[in-house]
C-alpha cells in the first residue's frame, strides 16, 4: 500500500512539476484514464487534493464526487474554470501562484505593445531574409505618447500600468473599485476603448467578463486601435474580433490567449494585422520554477497542518 497522500492531477503539467509531485504524493492522472467516470467512482474517497493548471474545469460535478478532497493547488493565477463558490461552501482550500508571475505577464503585455507598434516581426523577417538589399523599409508607429487603456487593475494590470508609464504612455483603466492611483478611471470598457490606442485586457476570465470585448467595444476602440490580450480568450467575442480585424474596424490585435487553446481560429492565423503568441506570458524558466515550488509547498503545508499558504 502507498502511504503518500493521493493527489489527482487533472491535466498534464510541466515535467518538473510532475516529477516533484510524484516524489511526494501518490499521483493519479485523470487525463490518462480511459474511463474517467469509473476512475472517480473507484477513488472517490482516496483523493485528498487536486492539481490543475486552472484552464480545465474543476467543476461542481467533479468536486461533489470527491468528498475527501479539500485542497486544490492551481499552477497559475486564473481560477476561471474552478467552482470557487462550491469550494468555499465545502471548506475546500484553493491555492494560486500569487505574485510570482506578475512581472513576466506585464513584461509580455509591453513586449506585445512595442512589438506591434514597431513592426518587430516583419522587420525581423525583412532583415533576416536579405530583402533589405533590394527594398526600402516601411515606417512603423510610435508607442510613446500613445494612450493605453488597461481593463482590470489588479496586480498584473498595475504592473502593466507602471511599465507603460515608464515608456511615456498615457494610462487609463477600468476596475470594479477605484484604486489609489493617478491614472484616469473609466466607468465602462466601452469608454476605456474609446480612450485607448492600445486596449490591454488584464481581467479575470470570470462569468461577468465573458465576451466583454464585443463589436461595440471594438468599434469604440476604432481603426487606429489595437487590442492586446494576456488574460483569457473568453474575455473577447472572437467572431466580432475577427470581423473587426478583417474589416479594418480596428488596426490590429496582439494575443497570447485564445478561447479554444491550443487551437487558434484559422481566420485569425491568416490575418496580417495580428501578433500571436502561444500562451507564454508566465513561461520563463525563473517563473515556472517558482510556480512549481509554490504548488508543491502549498500541498506539503496542507498535508502537514491542514492549511495551504497562498490562498486564492
Ligand atoms: C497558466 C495562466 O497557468 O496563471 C495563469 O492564469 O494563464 C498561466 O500561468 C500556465 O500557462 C499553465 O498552464
Amino acid at each position: 500500500t502507498n502511504t503518500k497522500p493521493a493527489v489527482l492531477i487533472i491535466q498534464p503539467v510541466m515535467p518538473q512539476l510532475d516529477e516533484k509531485l510524484t516524489r511526494h504524493f501518490h499521483c493519479h492522472r485523470l487525463y490518462e484514464q480511459q474511463d474517467a467516470t469509473q476512475f472517480i467512482q473507484q477513488h472517490d474517497k482516496a483523493i485528498k487534493a487536486i492539481v490543475t493548471r486552472g484552464d480545465v474545469g474543476v467543476e461542481t460535478a467533479l468536486l461533489e464526487q470527491l468528498p475527501e478532497c479539500k485542497a486544490i493547488a492551481v499552477f497559475g493565477v486564473g481560477t476561471d474554470r474552478i467552482d470557487l463558490q462550491y469550494a468555499a461552501a465545502h471548506d475546500i482550500q484553493v491555492s494560486i501562484t500569487r505574485d510570482i508571475l506578475t512581472d513576466d505577464v506585464a513584461d509580455l503585455a509591453l513586449t506585445l505593445t512595442l512589438a506591434f507598434s514597431r513592426n518587430l516581426v516583419a522587420y525581423h523577417q525583412f532583415a533576416k531574409s536579405g530583402a533589405w538589399e533590394n527594398n526600402g523599409v516601411e515606417l512603423s508607429s510610435r508607442a510613446s505618447g500613445k494612450r493605453i487603456g488597461i481593463a482590470g487593475l489588479g496586480a498584473i494590470g498595475l504592473a502593466i500600468a507602471r511599465r507603460a508609464e515608464a515608456f511615456g504612455m498615457e494610462v487609463a483603466y477600468t476596475a470594479r473599485s477605484a484604486k489609489n492611483v493617478s491614472y484616469k478611471r473609466c466607468d465602462t470598457i466601452e469608454q476605456l476603448a474609446a480612450f485607448s490606442d492600445f486596449l490591454v485586457l488584464a481581467l479575470p476570465g470570470s462569468k461577468e467578463n465573458f465576451q466583454l470585448v464585443n463589436a461595440k467595444v471594438l468599434a469604440a476602440l476604432g481603426k487606429d486601435g489595437v487590442v492586446i490580450n494576456i488574460a483569457r480568450g473568453t474575455v473577447i467575442h472572437e467572431p466580432d474580433l475577427i470581423a473587426a480585424l478583417q474589416q479594418g474596424t480596428i488596426k490590429g490585435a496582439a494575443l497570447d490567449v485564445y478561447p479554444d487553446e491550443p487551437k487558434i481560429h484559422p481566420a485569425l492565423r491568416e490575418l496580417d494585422n495580428v501578433l500571436l503568441t502561444p500562451h507564454i506570458a508566465s513561461a520563463t524558466h525563473e517563473t515556472r520554477a517558482q510556480m512549481t515550488n509554490n504548488v508543491l509547498e502549498n500541498l506539503l503545508a496542507y498535508f502537514a497542518d491542514g492549511k495551504i499558504l497562498t490562498s486564492v
